[in-house]
């Protein structure tokens, strides 16, 4: 089990306890990341819990649900400080994948930071993407994929946005994302967390 108390909290799926610290954290002046990142941490954990059949589905969906509560909490401090309009970005969950909340802290993120984020949501499609993007002129994507069966259809949409010769960097995050799967898919970058998100965006657009 994790260390830090917060993400104890989320992986034994106490709700109230998660608000209630996400809350003490950032009147005590911790930075809003560093709090995703505990909650990211409980969250692997609560996954892992799943997997070994100690919890079941609905254990599954209560993590999901106080997750959304911890980031109800957080967002006014994720996109608050934002600065100058920077350009478009286009994200969205690969088809047949439904998590979001993950790219959800991407976007509250670049958002805050400036950028005018073209969120498609879940489960987008390959041709979804390719439209985004000619219509945006955007040049770069932002996908999400967390189930390993889907990293197929991230592959096929990537090749679909190379095929129609837009040019736009390919950006990946996830989970299970690092070196092997940016190469197997064809992607240009990926991220492990949010603010590796950010780097790569300001590396981007500079
Ligand atoms: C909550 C959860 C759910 C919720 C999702 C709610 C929601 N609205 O998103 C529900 C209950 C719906 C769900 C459903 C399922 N889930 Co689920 N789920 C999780 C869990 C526990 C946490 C995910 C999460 O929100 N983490 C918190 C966020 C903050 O972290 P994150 O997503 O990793 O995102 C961070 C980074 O990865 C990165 N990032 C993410 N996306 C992007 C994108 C870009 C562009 C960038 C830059 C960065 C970036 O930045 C984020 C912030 O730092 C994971 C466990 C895990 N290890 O992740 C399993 C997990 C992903 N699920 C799993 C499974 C199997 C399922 C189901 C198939 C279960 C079932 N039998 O129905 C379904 C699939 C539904 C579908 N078609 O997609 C497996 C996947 C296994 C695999 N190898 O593919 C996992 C790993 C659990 C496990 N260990 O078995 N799930």
């Amino acid at each position: 089990m994790a260390a830090d108390a917060l993400s104890n909290a989320i992986t034994e799926l106490e709700e109230e306890q998660v608000v209630a610290l996400v809350r003490e954290r950032l009147e005590n002046g911790v930075a809003p990341l560093e709090i995703v990142n505990a909650l990211q941490e409980g969250m692997v954990e609560v996954g892992k819990r799943f997997e070994s059949g100690a919890y079941f589905l609905s254990e599954l969906i209560m993590g999901g649900e106080i997750m959304k509560d911890a980031m109800t909490v957080l967002e006014p401090r994720l996109t608050g400080a934002s600065g100058d309009y920077k350009g478009n970005i286009v994200i969205g969950t690969v088809k047949g994948d439904i998590h979001d909340l993950g790219k959800d802290i991407v976007v509250m993120l670049l958002k805050g930071s400036g950028y005018n984020v073209i969120d498609l949501g879940v489960d987008v499609p390959k041709e979804k993407f390719v439209e985004a993007l000619k219509e945006s002129q955007a040049p770069l994507v932002g996908m999400s994929v967390l189930l390993t069966g889907c990293q197929a259809a991230m592959k096929e949409a990537i090749d679909a946005i190379r095929a129609e010769g837009i040019d736009a960097k390919v950006l990946i995050g996830g989970n299970y994302i690092d070196e092997v799967v940016m190469d197997f898919v064809g992607a240009d970058f990926f991220a492990k967390d949010a603010s590796d998100g950010l780097k790569v965006a300001e590396k981007v657009f500079s």
